[in-house]
C-alpha cells in the first residue's frame, strides 16, 4: 500500500469510528526533519515501480566547517526511499556518474542471481558513464536497504546506501517512521575522510564515523503525540558502527526484523543493530507535553577499543505533543508464523574466522583464506546446510549471507524463532544458523558486514546448482 493510499485508509477508519478527538495518523509536518525523499515512478502499473537512480557527487551541512563533499543516489544522503507492496516489481534504470565504477546491491531481497549486484561473480561493474538495468520482483514483506558492491567501504562511507519498505496487505495503521541509521567520517575542515584513514589498524577495528547519523540529519527532532503508539522501522548502514538503542526509559516492541514481522511481539529495552541489520519496533512516548526524549547511540562492546572512553550520543529527538484524552491501544499485529527448517542430515559447514598477513598486508578470511583465494562453497537446489562461525579474533563480525534468509540457532543449536540475513559472531564467541537454499543458481557472496573486513578478505561464494 502507497503511504497516500495508508493516510487515505486511516482517515476512513478515524471517520467510521467517530473516535473525533484523536486522528490515527499523527498531523503532517511531525516527521518533517527526517524525511526521505521519494522517487518518481515511471511506470503506469501500481505494480511495478520503475525509477532513474544515479550514483553522483553530492555535499551535505555535518559540521559547522562548511559542506562535506559525499557521494549520494540521486545525490541524496540516504538515497531516495523505495516503497512497494509485495509481489510488485522494481525496475531500476541505473545511471554511474561517479568517477569510478560501481554496483548496486539489495540487500535482504531474494533476487535472481543476476541482479545481485556483485562485480565478477554476478555482473560486471557498472563503469563511469555507463548504465545497468535492474529488475526483480520483490517477494517479502521488510525493510530493506541498496549499497554498491565495489569496495564497498569507501563507497557506503561516502553516502551510497537507501532504504526499501515492502508492505503486505495486513499491516496495520499506525504512526511510523524508517529510520537509516548511519555515520560520516568528518575532518575539522569537513572533508570526508580517505577511505584508508588510519592505515589497516584502522581497517582492522572497522571505521566508524565521527558525526551520528539519522535519515543523513545531525540531531533532528521530529514530534509523536504522548501515548500514541509510534513503529520505528530502522536500518544499520554504517560501516562498521554497531547500534545499541535507548530512548529515554521506554521499551521497545519489537515485532520484526531482516525478513519483516515476527511470530510474535519480544519486548526490548536496548536493541542492537550489527551493520545490515533492521529491526521494527513500536515505542510509545511517555512524559509531559513539550518535553523531548533522546533516542541514544549506546557504547556496545564489539571489541577491543569499542567502548572505552566512548560516551552515548544523541541521534534523534522526539518533541512530545498532546495525545488523546482516552488511551490508545497497541495496534494488532499479524503474526507471521515460525516454522523451523526440519532436515534428518543438513549439511556441516564449520567456519573460523582469521586474520593471516599477506605479503606484510593484512588480509582476513574464512579458514584463513581472503576471499579473493578462495574456492566457493557447493550447495544444491533444495539442500540444508548448517553453519557454524567460530570468532577466536579481537572484534565481532555480523556475516551476512547474500539471497537467501537463514534461521539462527541458539547454543544448543535451536532456531530461535526468527529469520534474519544478517548474524552476528561476537568476540570470542560463535554463531550458526540453518538455511535451505531454494532454485536460483550462481554464486552467492556470505561476508562480514563490517565492510573494512570484508573488503579486507572476510568474505567467501557460494556456488549454488541443480
Ligand atoms: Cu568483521
Amino acid at each position: 500500500m502507497s503511504g497516500s493510499l495508508r493516510v487515505a485508509l486511516s482517515v476512513v477508519i478515524a471517520t467510521v469510528a467517530g473516535c473525533g478527538e484523536i486522528e490515527p495518523v499523527e498531523p503532517p509536518g511531525f516527521a518533517d526533519a527526517i524525511a526521505l525523499p521519494t522517487p518518481v515512478d515511471l511506470s503506469p502499473d501500481p505494480h511495478v515501480l520503475e525509477l532513474d537512480l544515479v550514483a553522483r557527487e553530492t555535499s551535505l551541512e555535518l559540521v559547522p566547517a562548511g559542506p562535506t563533499a559525499m557521494w549520494g543516489f540521486d545525490g541524496h544522503v540516504p538515497g531516495p526511499l523505495l516503497e512497494a507492496e509485495v509481489g510488485d516489481r522494481l525496475i531500476v534504470h541505473f545511471h554511474n556518474e561517479l568517477p569510478e565504477e560501481t554496483t548496486v546491491h539489495w540487500h535482504g531481497i531474494r533476487v535472481p542471481n543476476e541482479m545481485d549486484g556483485v562485480p565478477d561473480h554476478t555482473q560486471h561493474a557498472v563503469q563511469p558513464g555507463d548504465s545497468f538495468e535492474y529488475r526483480f520482483e520483490l517477494p517479502d514483506e521488510g525493510l530493506y536497504w541498496y549499497h554498491p558492491h565495489v569496495r564497498s567501504a569507501g563507497q557506503a562511507a561516502a553516502g551510497l546506501y537507501g532504504a526499501i519498505v515492502v508492505r503486505a496487505p495486513d499491516e496495520p495503521v499506525v504512526d511510523e517512521a524508517v529510520l537509516v541509521l548511519s555515520d560520516a567520517a568528518v575532518g575539522d575542515d569537513g572533508a570526508l575522510l580517505p577511505a584508508d584513514s588510519g592505515g589497516e589498524l584502522a581497517t582492522l577495528f572497522g571505521r566508524e564515523g565521527n558525526v551520528v547519523l539519522v535519515n543523513g540529519r545531525v540531531r533532528p527532532t521530529i514530534r509523536a503525540r504522548v501515548g500514541v503508539p509510534l513503529r520505528l522501522r530502522m536500518v544499520n548502514a554504517a560501516i562498521a558502527r554497531y547500534f545499541q538503542l535507548a530512548l529515554g526509559t521506554l521499551s521497545f516492541t519489537v515485532i520484526g526484523g531482516d525478513r519483516g514481522l515476527h511470530d510474535g511481539p519480544r519486548v526490548l529495552t536496548r536493541p542492537v543493530l550489527t551493520p545490515g541489520q533492521r529491526l521494527d519496533a513500536i515505542v510509545v512516548p511517555q512524559g509531559s507535553v513539550g518535553q523531548t526524549i533522546a533516542l541514544r547511540w549506546i557504547p556496545y562492546d564489539r571489541g577491543f577499543g569499542s567502548t572505552e572512553f566512548r560516551d552515548p550520543e544523541d541521534l534523534l529527538y522526539v518533541e512530545l505533543e498532546r495525545g488523546p484524552d482516552r488511551a490508545v491501544p497497541m495496534p494488532t499485529i499479524p503474526s507471521r508464523p515460525f516454522e523451523p527448517i526440519v532436515a534428518a542430515t543438513p549439511t556441516d559447514l564449520h567456519v573460523e574466522l582469521t586474520r593471516n598477513d599477506r605479503d606484510g598486508h593484512l588480509a582476513l578470511g574464512f579458514d584463513g583464506v581472503p576471499g579473493w583465494e578462495a574456492t566457493p562453497f557447493p550447495a544444491r537446489f533444495g539442500e540444508v546446510q548448517r553453519w557454524s562461525f567460530r570468532n577466536t579474533l579481537e572484534w565481532s563480525h555480523p556475516i551476512h549471507l547474500h539471497g537467501f534468509f537463514f534461521q539462527p540457532l541458539d547454543a544448543m543449536g535451536r532456531p530461535t524463532g526468527i529469520w534474519a540475513d544478517t548474524i552476528d559472531v561476537p568476540v570470542d564467541g560463535s554463531a550458526s544458523f540453518l538455511v535451505r537454499f531454494d532454485e536460483r543458481p550462481g554464486l552467492w557472496m556470505i561476508h562480514c558486514h563490517v565492510l573494512d573486513h570484508g573488503d579486507a578478505g572476510m568474505m567467501g561464494m557460494i556456488e549454488l546448482s541443480r
